[in-house]
């Protein structure tokens, strides 16, 4: 999964794909790199980050996904948001994920992918952006996590959402320290129990820059590293900046992984 920024303050490239033309060719890039779904945010999630209104995130969001959506029949096409009516709006101009990282909490999500055919992403934070990465506390993280998801796909199968269109998602870096996110990424596997397909994005996050003491273009490689450990792990989708390095790191893993005896 490609991450296609619609922000003019992500901080990773900041501003760089902020115009509709540029977010344009920067999905184009990554759809030749192999990208198989696009995720399309128009609000920063980032620590710290202001929020945004409804009305700007729609005008950020929903003409490129209708361009895309008309240019590209086959890619799946993603949208980071947790505002019901931004998703209402994706939905109609044909997104095919609903991204949400509060897993849909806000009054109405829930009825609306409900009435929906796609597919959605429940990730887990702790806080919001504004307060999360404000010390961080569990008593056993993975435990909690756990139970949270479980909770959110429960709460889905109620209404209706078969868990076949569910993918959770530990959420690195939300409200989780060095020690939280390692801990996570260790006990992945732990996950499965829970019956759903997983989407793992630590594509350039901190994480990786602690560990490594590399600045954010710098994270390439420990990120790559992660990626393979996750899909080892069982994860089914990897949410990346690096679409073509992401692509090769795991092709090459899937031919290891399905060669004979
Ligand atoms: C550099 C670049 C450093 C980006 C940090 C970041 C996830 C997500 C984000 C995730 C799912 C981010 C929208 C944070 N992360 N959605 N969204 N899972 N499902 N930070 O891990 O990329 S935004």
């Amino acid at each position: 999964m490609g991450i296609l920024n619609l922000t003019p303050d992500s901080f990773s490239d900041g501003g760089l794909f902020l115009s509709p033309f540029q977010a344009l060719e920067r999905a184009k890039q990554m759809i030749d790199e192999g990208a198989d779904y696009l995720d399309l945010g128009g609000e920063s999630t980032r620590p710290n980050a202001n929020p945004v209104s409804e009305t700007e995130e729609l005008k950020r969001v929903i003409p490129v996904l209708e361009t895309l959506r008309v240019q590209y029949p086959d890619i799946k096409l993603s949208v980071d948001t947790y505002k019901p009516n931004v998703m209402k709006m994706a939905l109609q101009a044909g997104a095919n994920m609903i991204n949400d990282v509060r897993a849909l909490q806000m009054p109405n999500a829930l009825e609306i992918v409900a009435e929906s055919e796609a597919e959605i992403c429940l990730m887990h934070a702790q806080g919001t952006p504004q307060t999360m990465q404000n010390a961080p506390t569990y008593q056993n993280v993975v435990s909690e996590v756990k139970y949270f998801l479980k909770k959110r796909i429960l709460i889905c199968e109620q209404m209706g959402i078969k868990k076949k269109r569910l993918y959770i998602d530990v959420g690195f870096g939300f409200g989780k320290t060095l020690q939280h996110n390692l801990t996570l990424m260790k006990h992945l596997k732990d996950f499965e129990d829970l019956d759903c397909k997983m989407l793992v994005g630590v594509s350039r996050k901190s994480m990786i820059g602690l560990v490594l003491n590399e600045p954010v273009e710098k994270r390439l490689f420990g990120g790559l590293s992660l990626a393979v450990w996750a899909a080892l792990q069982g994860a089914a989708i990897i949410r990346t900046h690096d679409v073509l390095a992401t692509r090769q790191a795991l092709q090459i893993l899937q031919a290891v992984l399905e060669a004979e005896n």
